[in-house]
């Protein structure tokens, strides 16, 4: 069995006025998010209730958010307010959404292109100005990979993405 762990966030108690309409925000509502189980047990991959040293802030996720900093920011599901057990692949909100750009994994994978734009290099925040900072390289799993890659031993990441 493959088990997988799921999060959903849900509308109810949200203000239509403050919150973009699907249509608008160009992804359907509740945001939903997966792991596998063995990702989501992994000791990077955090539970948390604060960013930087601070409280979570509402517009990053309080009261809890998950952190998982080999992945895509995306995979960081904010405000969580359910989580499920399933035994099948969860549906995933960017993966509904643009399939051939953001896979189940989402592991950061530079050598997988994006179809419409480049993931190869980055530059990092506090390394300089906004628009000075350095441009690296973009590392595969964000750096992590003596930490990570025994998760995926035998995958291939450029179809796993
Ligand atoms: N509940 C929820 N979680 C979410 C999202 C969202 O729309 N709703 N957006 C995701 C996306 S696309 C990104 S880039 C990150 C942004 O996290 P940040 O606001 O802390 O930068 O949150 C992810 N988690
Ligand atoms: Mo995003």
């Amino acid at each position: 069995m493959d088990a997988q762990l799921a999060a959903r966030t849900d509308l109810v108690g949200l203000d239509p006025q403050q919150m973009l309409s699907p249509r608008k925000a160009g992804i359907e509502f509740p945001y939903v998010e997966g792991l596998r189980l063995d990702e989501a047990m992994h000791p990077l991959a955090l539970l948390t209730v604060g960013m930087y040293g601070e409280t979570l802030l509402n517009q990053n996720g309080a009261p809890l958010r998950m952190v998982s900093p080999w992945k895509y920011g995306f995979k960081s599901i904010k405000s969580i307010v359910r989580i499920r057990f399933s035994e099948q692949q969860p549906p995933t909100t960017w993966n509904k959404s643009w399939p051939a750009a953001y896979g189940f994994y989402s592991n950061v994978n530079p050598n997988h292109d994006h179809p419409n734009w480049d993931r190869n290099d980055e530059q990092r925040l506090g390394e300089g100005g906004l628009f000075s900072a350095k441009i690296i390289k973009t590392q595969m799993f964000n750096g992590y990979g003596d930490q990570v890659s025994k998760l995926y031993a035998g995958l291939d990441l450029n179809r796993s993405y």
